[in-house]
């Protein structure tokens, strides 16, 4: 994989030269960076009175732009026949001469979308009450785009939950590497005594007891946006992973972000725990929003779903801890490593929990 470009670079005045090849008010005012991605930059620029938020894709992860930008206009049309309440994405702003992003002098692509007012994102959920909307919002998502057929989207991010897939470059790079540390030797032992987990969705997709579906691809918490004044969930954002893909995949993302109170940067003071309640909440907030939807295949693998995205997760940024920080963003070697063994402490205390995890899932979904 070639290097990750390195945003915190780019000049102010370059972003000023961009954003104002948008059709936007000039001049260009305030320009700051924004949020907490680890794949593309993502800057809040401010023009005419509005705020808007300018974002160049990374060419190292999403090799075609084109796919992703393809998959916003067929969401957005889908759901606007649809009027689904309270889900809202941030529509695109096209450049002045009216494409939907622009490629600049060094290759790299940028696009511009609203900045949706009067919203928050939250670092942490606080009480039930955030839970129940976080997993409304992504049920609103799944059950408003079941009647866009799959073949509808394009494959923006391929293999992009291959777990499977995972597995075997994590195994290849530990490989390749000579490095000798006993954390990254005692990450591998949790990998490979977990080997059978990676392909159960795989499994049972290719076996057809699992569809495929619009996902959302990334539903983390900092991907969410709540009303400042009602706390409801009212936005969707990150949009760049929406493909066709498995729903055990999106609620899975989404518990192991949000019930991982102490983040995926605790420092080595905290045992990362996944927390019952707020996952009992997405739950309840989930069912309420997806009646009928779910398959009985897929609230028996749920459990599984819920084990594997940590678990996958922590592969990934393991993988990427030995090959040199080459995917996601750190801001010292070592914090690739670090969040992987958040990820996998994560799912030890998944396990743990089985039978309560398995219950809330009988209480929720059975019936
Ligand atoms: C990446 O860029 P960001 O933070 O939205 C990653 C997700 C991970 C997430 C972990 C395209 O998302 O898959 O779950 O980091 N996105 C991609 O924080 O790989
Ligand atoms: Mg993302």
């Amino acid at each position: 994989m070639p290097e990750r470009p390195k945003g915190s670079c780019i000049p102010m005045t370059d972003l000023a030269t961009i954003a104002a090849r948008f059709a936007i008010p000039a001049p260009i005012g305030s320009i700051q960076p924004l949020g907490r991605g680890l794949i593309n930059d993502t800057f809040l620029i401010e023009s005419g009175g509005s705020q808007y938020v300018l974002q160049r894709i990374n060419g190292a992860v999403f090799s075609d732009p084109s796919r992703i930008m393809a998959n916003l206009r067929t969401l957005q049309s889908h759901l606007i026949d649809r009027k689904p309440q309270a889900l809202r994405l941030p529509s695109l702003i096209p450049t002045s001469e009216g494409d939907n992003y622009l490629i600049d002098d060094a290759s790299g692509s940028w696009r511009l979308q609203e900045y949706i007012p009067d919203a928050v994102t939250l670092e942490r959920i606080a009480d039930p009450f955030q839970a129940r909307e976080v997993g409304a919002m992504l049920g609103r998502f799944h059950q408003s785009t079941a009647s866009l057929p799959t073949d509808r989207l394009s494959i923006s991010l391929p293999g992009f939950h291959d777990t499977p897939g995972y597995f075997g470059r994590l195994v290849q790079s530990y490989a390749s590497v000579r490095i000798s540390d006993p954390a990254i030797d005692d990450c591998l032992d949790f990998v490979v005594s977990r080997s059978t987990l990676a392909s159960l969705l795989e499994q049972a997709h290719g076996a057809g007891d699992i569809p495929s579906r619009v996902t959302h691809g990334d539903p983390k918490l900092d991907n969410i946006l709540f009303h400042g004044v009602t706390g409801h969930a009212i936005a969707l954002i990150d949009l760049d992973t929406v493909q066709p893909g498995l729903l055990l995949h999106d609620l899975g993302d989404c518990l192991r972000s949000c019930c991982n109170r102490s983040g995926e940067n605790t420092d080595d003071s905290i045992t990362p725990r996944f927390d019952l309640d707020i996952c009992d909440g997405i739950l309840s907030g989930y069912a309420s929003t997806t009646a009928d939807l779910l398959r009985p295949a897929e609230i028996a693998l749920m459990y599984e779903g819920i084990r594997l995205l940590p678990f996958e997760l922590g592969m990934r940024f393991l993988t990427d801890h030995l090959d040199g920080d080459r995917y996601f963003r750190v801001e010292a070697h070592g914090q690739n490593l670090h969040r992987a063994r958040v990820q996998f402490a994560l799912v030890a205390d998944i396990e743990r929990q089985a039978e309560q995890i398995e219950q809330l899932i009988l209480t929720h979904f059975a019936g």
